[in-house]
């Protein structure tokens, strides 16, 4: 018996809303985010404002990394990621299309698995290609290691296309 040991992680997630009250969106999934028990919010990059990536005739988004601190799996993690954009009102619409708040899980640990479950596939399988995420996620773990590529994520961001899609938003959401 004794006390459980649970096992602290650092993982890394995206953050984007391009529909309705695009801060207020994303301030909410913050504050929701840190209130969930065996989770904690211990990083998050400034707000950039971003050209739509994918399906390109959608409004800008705002993007921001997060980093957290948690003792969830990372199923259970993404279980809390889904209901916590349905609670801020997420309705499902296309692939790629407009969203009042994705939440998606880039890196946990050094963790890799692709169990062809297309949510949950650690790291996110198009990270390396998005501007979006890497320039955010450069500010907070710039010398991260990415597990597959083994390249540090500010070398990932310094060399993505699409970088004059990126520019830097004026507040900086905190938790
Ligand atoms: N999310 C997508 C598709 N395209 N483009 C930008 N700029 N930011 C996003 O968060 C984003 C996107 C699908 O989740
Ligand atoms: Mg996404
Ligand atoms: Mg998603």
């Amino acid at each position: 018996m004794g006390t459980p040991v649970t096992q602290q992680v650092n993982a890394y997630l995206s953050l984007g809303s391009n529909l309705g009250d695009r801060a207020g969106n994303i301030r909410q999934a913050l504050a929701f985010l840190d209130s969930e028990p065996n989770l904690s919010v211990v990083a998050v990059s400034s707000t950039y404002e971003t050209k739509p990536w994918g399906l390109l005739d959608q409004p800008n988004f705002l993007n921001i990394a997060v980093g957290v601190q948690t003792s969830l799996e990372p199923a259970t993690l993404l279980d809390v990621a889904k209901g916590i954009e349905q609670e801020i009102g997420r309705i499902p619409t296309v692939r790629y299309g407009p969203r009042s708040i994705d939440i998606d899980i880039l890196l946990y640990g050094d963790l890799v698995i692709d169990w062809s479950t297309p949510d949950l596939q650690i790291p996110h399988p198009r990270m390396r290609e998005r501007a979006f995420v890497l320039v955010p996620l450069a500010e907070i773990a710039g010398a991260l290691l990415h597990p597959i590529s083994n390249s540090q994520i500010a070398d990932l961001a310094a060399s993505v296309d699409g970088l004059d899609g990126v520019t830097l938003w004026p507040e900086t959401f905190q938790v």
